[in-house]
């Protein structure tokens, strides 16, 4: 089974990923990883933060001579604002008393929950007076380290030609409407990294821009909706036995749990809910000796977004990923002051306007790490060489 935790405060040292059951013998590319990262620091709407961030990995354990051992993989990333922090995130020892002016506005106050962040909650569920001490770890600096893992999980299903893409087709009220059909993948990979928004059409991402810049002079902050689509996959992953094993369920979970997202869609989604089933429903072909990945059977719709019952049925897997806007506005909400009990007005703290562009790396990243899972409860789980094997008998195997 692939498992794996994250750590690490937003403003403290490093973050930490460990990922265990990864296979031994696969080569990992180090910068295929980093590339990841730097992707998702990208992106027009971010805030000051990532001037200061250069997200690299340092790898700490699991390999030897750039080979995964089989054994857990550490992870670890800097945070290069640390510097600026250590007197008021000091692990041990109190804080120290020889603050500066920005310090002390950093170090103090923290009672105003932002509506709609984890503030209030966090501090009530762990008794907290400081929502420092929530709001550390309740952020979305800890995506850098999902990302980091999942850059790891997708290099093994890449091994495997299964390939990834993300774009952004809403923020705000500005939605791609123009109707697109992935042929040339690469292609459409470009497109999107391209855009500041990666957005596929020019002029929807112009007006996306431009509501991110509204925003941001309104002081309020924005969300949006970003597409993944994953091809390749082969037919069979995931299971229908049991609920925790579809895989519809586990991506959406995974999917659900990145700070914001408050929805997820596979395939047509709730559109599918207005329609008739003869409407819905992908209908059956077959191209004798193909090398489509579900044995020669294909659809000419996908519906379905490439999983039926749970299981992957060789189709694009389609997903979409709605996130609100981000919870620290620079005009802040009407809030209470959890130590007055006073009427107040939220924390305002440097933050990102929109993230939306980063939505779809942080989406591709954690279903790299549930399908690296279903792959390699499928096909064998402890080297590499096993399951090359398996995967090669597998598209040999008639059906
Ligand atoms: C975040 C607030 C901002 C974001 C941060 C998430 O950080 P800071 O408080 O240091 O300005 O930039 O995101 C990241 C650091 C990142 O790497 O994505 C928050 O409160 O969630």
């Amino acid at each position: 089974m692939l498992t794996y935790l994250t750590s690490g405060e937003s403003h403290g040292s490093q973050l930490t990923a460990i990922i265990d059951g990864f296979p031994a013998g696969f080569h990992v590319d180090i910068d295929k990883i980093n590339y990841q990262l730097a992707r998702r620091q990208k992106g027009y709407g971010r805030g000051g933060r990532m001037k200061i961030e250069r997200d690299k990995v340092e790898v700490v354990s699991g390999l030897r001579y750039g080979y995964t051992l089989g054994s857990p993989i550490t992870f670890i990333i800097h945070n290069k604002d640390w510097k600026n922090w250590t007197k008021i995130m000091p692990l041990v020892g109190a804080m120290s008393d020889d603050l500066n002016l920005k310090e002390k506005s950093l170090a103090y106050g923290k009672t105003k929950p932002r509506p709609g962040h984890a503030d209030l909650s966090g501090a009530i569920k762990y008794n907290h007076q400081d929502m420092r001490n929530v709001l550390e770890r309740a952020s979305a600096r800890e995506t850098a380290a999902k990302v980091a893992i999942g850059a790891l999980a997708r290099q093994l299903l890449e091994h495997f030609q299964i390939r990834f893409a993300s774009h952004v087709i809403r923020i705000g009220r500005v939605a791609l409407s123009t109707k697109y059909k992935i042929k040339d993948f690469s292609a459409f990979v470009k497109k999107a990294e391209n855009s500041p928004v990666r957005c596929i059409n020019k002029s929807t991402e112009q007006k996306m821009i431009e509501a991110i810049k509204t925003a941001k002079k309104k002081r309020d902050s924005l969300g949006g909706i970003a597409e993944i689509i994953i091809r390749g996959v082969p037919v069979g992953l995931g299971s229908y036995a049991q609920s925790f094993r579809r895989l519809d369920g586990l991506l959406a979970g995974a999917l659900m749990s990145i700070p914001s997202v408050k929805g997820v869609e596979i395939g047509l989604g709730f559109k599918s809910a207005s329609l008739m089933g003869s409407q819905v429903h992908d209908e059956i072909y077959y191209k004798k000796g193909s090398d489509l990945p579900a044995k020669g059977f294909y659809r000419t719709s996908n519906n379905a977004g490439g999983i039926e019952g749970g299981i992957t049925n060789g189709e694009d897997i389609v997903l979409k990923i709605a996130a609100k806007p981000i919870s620290t506005l620079n005009k802040p909400l009407k809030t209470v002051d959890i130590k007055t009990k006073k009427p107040a007005q939220a924390i305002v703290e440097r933050a990102d306007n929109c993230v939306v562009p980063a939505l779809g790396v942080i989406g591709e990243a954690v279903t790299a790490l549930v399908l690296a899972d279903v792959f390699l409860e499928k096909f064998g789980s402890d080297n590499m060489a096993e399951i090359e094997s398996n995967y090669k008998a597998f598209l040999k195997s008639p059906f």
